[in-house]
């Protein structure tokens, strides 16, 4: 019997010694001091020893019940602690890698003229006025004094949505629907996207950008669009920027004008920006024309006013000394992660 309880302990210890996980420890407890188990199985055994055995034997299995019990609740304690370390060493974190790297958008160049341009006008008072991209033929052309089968829609061919309908050639429609609702003083200015039946080249686009400006108050003159467009390219391209008007026509304004300024890269000398002129061609503008004053719902007698537009792209070209104008919307990030 004796033999027997040792050959257990001894069993039990090798068994115990391999455990490789909680799952085989278990095992061997169940195998050795559960129910149905090794050790139960010797005491039931007992019952056959004589009265003077069993003390003896009886001390021996408590002992070797415990010890067996104490080995397993050792190998419990190393194996958690095994454990843990494992857990530990997938978490490490090594402060020393580099980071991953966040690429952060930039603005796109035309909004960055275009928003310089606005701030320009926002400072002097002017508020800003938005309408729709796709426009009644009415706000786009016959408001602004070009009625059907007039030359001007010749040079502002357009895409026709249905006949009374189109994709707007200037921003000008948002600037009537103003002065139809708002008794003058009107300050405001108009951005946003123009459509003209062009085709692609270095220079044109189907799609482009415009700033239209429009100021309508009692006594309202010229010297008023002068000073307001020389304050703003003064802003614009700095103090030591010359400004000078020369005649032209719009159907919507009369007179009219376009406005030039000395050349930002020679300073008026003439170079290949200017193409030796000297002079760099930026805006045009006008006094509103009376009859677009009074298809809007404003007497023309009481009130004069002054209008100009801006090409975006045009500017942002001669800012940023880009050639080709397809770079704005080709959307290549070579390109706009320059700016
Ligand atoms: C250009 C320059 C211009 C206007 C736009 C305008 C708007 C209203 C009334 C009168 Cl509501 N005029 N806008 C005036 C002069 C020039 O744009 O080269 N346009 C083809």
């Amino acid at each position: 019997m004796k033999e027997k309880l040792e050959e257990i302990r001894k069993s039990a210890l090798e068994v115990l010694e391999k455990a490789a996980d909680m799952n085989a420890l278990e095992e061997a407890r169940i195998k050795f001091l559960g129910k149905k188990g090794e050790m139960t199985a010797a005491m039931k055994e007992m019952r056959n020893l004589s009265a003077e055995e069993r003390p003896a034997i009886g001390a021996l299995a408590n002992e070797i019940r415990a010890n067996i019990e104490s080995h397993i609740e050792g190998k419990k304690a190393e194996l958690a602690q095994k454990l843990e370390e494992m857990k530990l060493k997938a978490e490490v974190i090594d402060v020393t890698m580099p980071g991953r790297k966040q690429n952060i958008g930039k603005l796109h160049p035309l909004t960055k003229v275009m928003n310089n341009i606005k701030d320009t006008f926002i400072g002097m008072g002017f508020e800003i006025a938005d309408g729709p991209e796709v426009e009644l033929d009415y706000y786009n052309f016959e408001a602004l004094n070009i009625p059907k089968n007039h030359p001007a829609r010749d040079t502002q061919d357009t895409f026709y949505v249905t006949d009374n309908i189109v994709l707007r050639t200037q921003t000008s429609g948002m600037q009537v629907r103003v002065m139809e609702k708002q008794k003058p003083p009107i300050r405001i200015i108009a951005p946003g996207k123009v459509y003209r039946s062009d085709a692609v080249d270095a220079t044109h686009s189907p799609v482009f950008h415009q700033i239209e400006g429009l100021v309508v108050d009692k006594g309202v003159t010229m010297a008023d669009l002068k000073g307001t467009l020389e304050m703003f390219i003064h802003r614009l391209y700095g103090d030591e920027t010359k400004v000078r008007f020369r005649p032209h026509h719009f159907p919507f304004t009369e007179p009219s004008a376009e406005l030039d300024i000395s050349c930002f890269r020679c300073g008026g000398k003439g170079c290949p920006m200017c193409k030796g002129e000297g002079w760099i061609e930026i805006l045009g503008c006008g006094m509103v024309h009376p009859k677009v004053l009074a298809n809007c719902g404003i007497d023309p007698e009481v009130y004069s006013g002054f209008a100009f537009g801006i090409g975006l792209e045009r500017i942002a070209m001669g800012r940023y000394d880009i050639n080709d104008l397809r770079l704005f919307f080709e959307n290549d990030l070579r390109f706009l992660d320059q700016f």
